[in-house]
């Protein structure tokens, strides 16, 4: 039996990455951070199946530990502090934990099991602003935000443990890919959670910032496969992991309230702008210049084809059915709240 580490698997790529694995016959192993109160994020209903082992990716000696403990053929580091937005608020945690967090690992590797295969969680957010439209795996980085500058970090000190060392490390250049399982503070799960609240009745509006970026969005469960096929060629390199399409926020915003019954028309512009019900001629979106960005990705667009040529990884999960899908999941889980409060009445 194969065993897999996955750092950050609490979190949204971790949950469906311990899914796959699980599915493959792996052992797997998870690193948590020690909590005031014990919370399995979003591996609750894998609890019981997965080896967890507390460490942090800011302390070395709880990496080699957890190597030692996991003897891991495979580890994926997915841990990081990825909101963009809070790297401004905490630009030291993020670089200590998405740039010398790497190291980190990668140390523990080469100490403990060298011939362990690495994955790093690169990130579309290293091109920040875009030197060629789409990106692939030759465009030139040039990072906007504290975090993406310490992915960067990671991204180039996987590549030199793979060129110094000769470790079996890949990193994956993903595009921003959501799910049910999404943080709520990313715009999309904001957006789908709120357009669910609004519709059954629970919130009157959304606040939102910056309506015209652009991201290439795809599904969660999709590129944790894209991770694992990396790790599973004769040879380590890099991938751009996206859908090759690109939609603004406003017009997820249009696609989520559709999927819960709402028809949205634009009135305004700048930070003017306001999202109509159409149906009653309520606000429903609203602009708040604190959600806009010091420095701004304007437009990512991915270019996937060496993945899909070398990997063989195709996408299965369209834009549409990613939007309904999370659309769905929240008008049931507001539908839920909904439910239990009328009980404790
Ligand atoms: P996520 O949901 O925010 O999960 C992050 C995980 O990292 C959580 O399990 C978190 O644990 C853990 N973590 C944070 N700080 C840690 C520390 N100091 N030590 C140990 N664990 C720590 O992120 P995601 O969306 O799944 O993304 C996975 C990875 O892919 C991240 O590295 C992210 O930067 C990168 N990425 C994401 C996207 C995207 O669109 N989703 C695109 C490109 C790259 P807690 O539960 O304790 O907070
Ligand atoms: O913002 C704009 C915001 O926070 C997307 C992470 O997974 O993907 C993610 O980073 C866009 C930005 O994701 C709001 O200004 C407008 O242009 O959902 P986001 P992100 O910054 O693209 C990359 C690939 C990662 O690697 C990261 O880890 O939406 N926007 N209004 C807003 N964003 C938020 N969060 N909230 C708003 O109200």
């Amino acid at each position: 039996m194969k065993h897999a580490l996955i750092t950050g698997v609490t979190g949204q790529d971790g949950s469906y990455l311990a899914e796959l694995l699980l599915e493959q016959g792996y052992g797997v192993y998870g690193i948590m951070r020690r909590k005031s109160v014990v919370d399995y994020g979003n591996v609750e209903h894998l609890k019981d199946r997965i080896h967890f082992i507390y460490a942090d990716m800011t302390d070395i000696v709880s990496l080699i530990a957890a190597m030692q403990e996991s003897q891991a053929d495979e580890v994926y580091n997915l841990a990081a502090q990825s909101f963009v937005a809070t790297s401004w608020e905490q630009p030291l945690a993020t670089a200590q934990i998405d740039a010398l967090g790497v190291t980190n690992m990668l140390e523990a590797i080469r100490i403990v099991k060298p011939s362990c295969r690495f994955y790093q969680a690169s990130t579309s957010e290293m091109f920040g602003l875009v030197q060629a439209i789409p990106q692939d795996e030759q465009t030139p980085f040039y990072p906007r935000s504290p975090y993406g500058v310490a992915k960067l970090y990671g991204h180039w000190i996987t590549k030199n443990y793979r060129e110094s060392y000769n470790l079996f490390a890949c990193s994956g250049i993903l595009f921003n890919h959501e799910s049910e399982r999404r943080g709520l503070e990313f715009v999309t799960r904001k957006i789908t959670n709120a357009a669910a609240r609004i519709a059954l009745g629970e919130q009157e509006y959304v606040e939102l910032g910056n309506l015209e970026a652009k991201r290439d969005w795809g599904h969660s469960k999709d590129y944790v496969k894209a991770m694992w096929l990396m790790l599973q060629q004769d040879t380590p390199d890099d991938y751009v992991v996206a859908t090759g399409e690109t939609r603004t926020v406003r017009e997820f915003a249009e696609c989520a309230f559709r999927a819960v019954g709402i028809a949205i028309e634009w009135q305004g512009e700048g930070v003017d702008t306001v999202g109509i019900n159409k149906a009653n001629g309520k606000a429903v979106v609203k602009i708040n210049p604190k959600f806009y960005r010091p420095a701004e990705v304007e437009l990512l667009l991915g270019n996937p084809a060496k993945a899909e040529a070398k990997l063989g990884w195709v996408r299965e999960i369209s834009f549409d059915d990613l939007v309904t899908r999370m659309a769905n999941h929240d008008l049931e889980l507001v539908r839920k709240e909904i439910a239990a409060r009328a009980i404790n009445v």
